[in-house]
């Protein structure tokens, strides 16, 4: 068991709410880090690997016995410490950069901040079962309500966490931002309600400036 926190500078995550738009923003960092002749390798949470990804089916798809909010953090650390042992830190240690489709930002956000669940037990299992932190992580912060219409317009049927009420998201929206104004070296907050085309220019643009403060 790991028990110390390693900031990893090749570890990148974005993070927001739902519709925020960091799927288009995954390519654009991947782009800008092969521009750079750096490998990329892109994941995402719940999953990244054959077995985290049937946790995240677990997860997201309803059932009739509802998920306790314990069970449902834990379902995201034994998904996340899958991805890590398999995926996460083998790609590092060959020198790739991993970009996370989330990382350990969103259980404190939706399981804490979110469910009201001990923020110390995802201190613990965070330092205990990840021991990993990243480099940077972008926040794509969007209204709630514009992040929810633009899922919709997808035409997919809700998940079990999308099926939440507004509160829930609007305690997610405010878990992020808080965690971002505690750690603003890390954090870099993207405004996410403009065009896709300029969210990506605004994420190049703080990966590249990023970049060059780590050369
Ligand atoms: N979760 C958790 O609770 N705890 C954890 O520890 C972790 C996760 C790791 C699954 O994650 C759920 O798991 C998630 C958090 C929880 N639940 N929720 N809600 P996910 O990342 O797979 O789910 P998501 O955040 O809901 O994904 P999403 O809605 O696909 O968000 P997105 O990836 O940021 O959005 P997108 O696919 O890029 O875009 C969505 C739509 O918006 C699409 O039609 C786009 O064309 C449109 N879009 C995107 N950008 C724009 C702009 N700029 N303008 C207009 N329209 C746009």
């Amino acid at each position: 068991m790991t028990e110390a926190l390693l900031k990893h500078p090749r570890l990148i995550s974005l993070e927001g709410g739902e519709g925020a738009g960091k799927t288009s923003a995954l390519i654009a960092i991947r782009d800008l880090l092969q521009s750079h002749g750096h490998e990329a390798v892109l994941t995402r949470e719940p999953g990244g690997t054959p077995l985290a990804e049937r946790i995240r089916e677990l997860l997201l798809s309803p059932h009739e016995e509802a998920l306790a909010p314990e069970t449902e953090l834990l379902l995201m650390f034994a998904a996340r410490a899958q991805h890590v042992r398999e995926v996460i830190r083998p790609a590092l240690q060959r020198g790739a950069f991993v970009v996370s489709d989330r990382f350990t930002d969103s259980s404190y956000a939706y399981q804490a901040d979110g469910r009201g669940l001990d923020r110390a037990l995802v201190e613990e299992l965070e330092r205990k079962v990840v021991g990993l932190k990243p480099g940077l992580t972008l926040l794509l912060d969007l209204d709630v309500r514009e992040g929810r219409a633009r899922a919709n317009g997808r035409d997919l049927w809700p998940d079990r966490i999308e099926s939440e009420q507004d509160d829930f998201f609007e305690r997610v929206r405010e878990g992020f931002r808080r965690r971002a104004s505690a750690e603003p070296e890390r954090f870099r907050v993207i405004d996410a309600s403009r065009s896709p085309v300029e969210v990506g220019a605004a994420v190049s643009a703080a990966v590249a400036r990023w970049l060059e403060n780590q050369a």
